[in-house]
């Protein structure tokens, strides 16, 4: 009994520690993208409808843009060097399909970001 009693208090005292430590974390990350000549890295990532996210995009080469009216997204520059952060809230869900608003060279029009919207769980 005394041990059981020990072991509950241990966990208690564990998931305590996990809501603590996952607290600041759990609400909405920010998502990095890397624009380069010529690609975005990651390619694709994933937003939810209604759900507020920052995107922090910078470049390792070349000056590039995003832009989407559908998601809201004003005309962002993205230039070597520097981090650009713009907020995005997705109404509908749906791939969106951003070409690199800014025209950087031969693989221009090569150069996408897909942004899958999905209903949150
Ligand atoms: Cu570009």
């Amino acid at each position: 009994m005394k041990g059981l009693l020990r072991r509950s208090a241990l966990l208690a005292i564990a998931v305590i520690g996990l809501l603590v430590t996952a607290a600041p974390s759990s609400a909405h990350p920010s998502i990095d993208v890397v624009a380069s000549n010529w690609k975005f890295t990651p390619a694709t990532i994933t937003l939810y409808v209604g759900e507020t996210r920052e995107l922090r995009l910078t470049s390792s080469g070349g000056v590039h843009g995003l832009e989407s009216k559908e998601l809201g997204l004003p005309l962002t520059v993205i230039s070597p060097g520097k981090w650009v952060t713009v907020s995005v809230t997705p109404k509908k869900v749906g791939t969106y399909v951003l070409h690199c608003a800014i025209l950087c060279g031969a693989g221009h029009k090569n150069m996408i970001l897909t942004v899958k919207v999905v209903d949150p769980q």
